[in-house]
């Protein structure tokens, strides 16, 4: 006979916080959103943390290299989709571990033998207005020198007129060699009141440049997420297929964690997948996803580093209808977490736990860590902003981004949806879509914490494992549902916004 749960599974916006004592010293400014991404033993400390509980979801239209430099710079951490080629996710991961916070590859180059019409052009196109000046012209070229609009006058020279004649020679350029820190370039920037300093290795070849303003931007994110190396710290997803061939080439770029991104993790496949990784490299490895505590303790004594939970909860995802699989996203939280302390209790090792899709207001992701999750994975969320790497567009009046679930046919990431046998993808589990266009990562994520930072204080907790052992939650009727918005009443137009 089948097994019954006959109390019906719930999701985030079935939930509220009540609010405890706020003291004094429980203030926004004062808390913090530090959380472990991997397991660690009690008294340890975990091998890698988030700065802000935020990860962005495995997915082509989601997680790509910008938007995994864009998440680390303000704490969070991206996986990077893993539905494309081996070497293509390789050379993401690459991009991200290579990028040297305020150390910029030099995007606008020519060569001594170029005009002052070509450094015109250049500056249209790019809207860069400094200019290497190498022997070939490309970014890593010898360096010969340096224009900006500071060289010419367009009024009266000719548009004829060769580089080499105009531009400040690398005799006269205060440049920094390469190894340099970021704090002493930006204190040569500073004894010399130079915009901008070039580096260069010891054959006299450009590495990077370093600009005043990304200083500035780089001291105003003192929560970004780097390594031992002062590089960004970036994941990625695999899958149960083809992880001997994916795995060495990621960890040979350089990733700092993955994640076998799964709609159902509860498989032996995951756990052959964990073990081969445990057994060959020294990288962090989460597993997912999963619903309930069988899942989750499997996946544990696996030897996973971080479980991920959800199943059919995502904005995109049509699985639950598709194939009657699923759980409310909150309900799954719960059990999880009830598990995973229990495992604690039990081993003294701690196993983080992310709650992966469902998110639709701020406040669910407060819900979320208070119920125990260490952190949160987004799509939808993410995909609004231009970080995101799919095309903005203009539907009516408004813009949107394109966002396309990894079950759709669109992705054909038909691994994440595997369960043995033929390869390919019999039926969408996903659906291809638009979202709002939101602008910024950096804007949006200042708001969105901003309300759990404000929430938290409400609860009475200045850090996340606070909140998780003082928060009170309270299931709503569907009636007083209604009373959580505005109603009675006639809005205005400017009072309707999105969120
Ligand atoms: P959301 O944040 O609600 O957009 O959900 C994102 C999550 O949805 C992903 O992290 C993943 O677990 C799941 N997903 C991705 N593609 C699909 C699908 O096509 N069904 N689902």
């Amino acid at each position: 006979m089948a097994t019954y749960y006959l109390e019906p599974s719930r999701t985030f916006s079935e939930f509220l916080l009540i609010p405890n004592l706020t003291t004094k010293e429980c203030t926004p400014a004062n808390v913090r959103l530090k959380t472990p991404l991997v397991k660690y033993k009690q008294g340890e400390a975990p091998a890698i943390s988030l700065n802000i509980p935020f990860s962005s979801a495995v997915m082509q239209a989601v997680s790509d290299d910008g938007m995994a430099i864009a998440l680390a710079r303000c704490g969070g951490i991206s996986f990077i989709f893993g539905s494309q080629s081996v070497a293509d996710q390789a050379a993401m991961v690459r991009k991200v571990k290579g990028y040297k916070a305020g150390f910029v590859v030099s995007r606008s180059n020519l060569t001594p033998e170029h005009t002052l019409a070509d450094v015109l052009a250049l500056k249209e196109q790019t809207g860069h207005a400094t200019v290497a000046v190498t022997e070939d012209g490309t970014a890593k070229g010898k360096l010969l020198g340096i224009v900006t609009s500071r060289d010419y006058r367009i009024s009266r020279d000719s548009q004829d007129k060769p580089i080499r004649d105009f531009m400040t020679p690398f005799a006269s350029l205060i440049y920094g060699q390469s190894g340099i820190t970021l704090s002493e370039a930006n204190d040569l920037i500073w004894e010399h009141k130079l915009n901008c300093l070039p580096i260069v290795d010891e054959r006299q070849c450009l590495d990077y440049l370093v600009f005043r303003k990304d200083y500035d931007a780089h001291k105003e994110n003192p929560l970004e997420l780097l390594d031992a190396n002062k590089s960004y710290i970036v994941g990625a997803g695999i899958n149960t297929k083809d992880y001997k061939e994916r795995v060495p080439a990621l960890v040979a770029a350089g990733v700092d964690a993955l994640v076998i991104d799964s709609s159902d993790g509860y498989s032996e496949w995951q756990r052959e997948t964990v073990q081969y990784v445990k057994e060959n490299f020294d990288v962090k490895i989460g597993a997912g996803n999963v619903v309930d505590r069988e899942g989750f303790l499997y996946l544990v004594e696996s030897g996973a580093d971080f479980v991920k939970v959800g199943i059919g909860g995502g904005s995109i995802c049509i699985t639950r209808e598709q194939k009657g699989i699923g759980r409310g996203q909150a309900s799954a939280v719960m059990e999880v977490v009830e598990a995973r302390d229990q495992y604690f209790k039990e081993t003294g090792i701690y196993v983080p736990i992310c709650s992966d899709g469902g998110i639709v207001h701020d406040y669910h992701i407060t819900l979320a860590l208070a119920m125990g999750a260490d952190f949160v994975m987004m799509g939808r969320y993410f995909a609004r902003f231009d970080e995101s790497p799919t095309r903005k567009l203009r539907v009516g009046n408004n813009f949107v981004k394109e966002f396309w679930g990894e079950g759709s046919n669109r992705a054909r990431n038909w691994q994440r949806y595997d369960t043995g046998g033929k390869s390919g993808l019999l039926f969408e589990e996903g659906v291809d879509s638009y979202v709002p266009y939101a602008g910024t990562l950096q804007e949006n994520l200042d708001k969105t914490i901003g309300k759990i930072k404000s929430t938290m204080c409400n609860c009475g907790a200045t850090s996340i494992e606070e909140l998780q052992r003082v928060a009170r939650i309270t299931l709503v009727s569907a009636t007083s549902l209604v009373e959580g918005g505005a109603h009675d009443v006639i809005l205005k137009e400017s009072s309707l916004s999105e969120e």
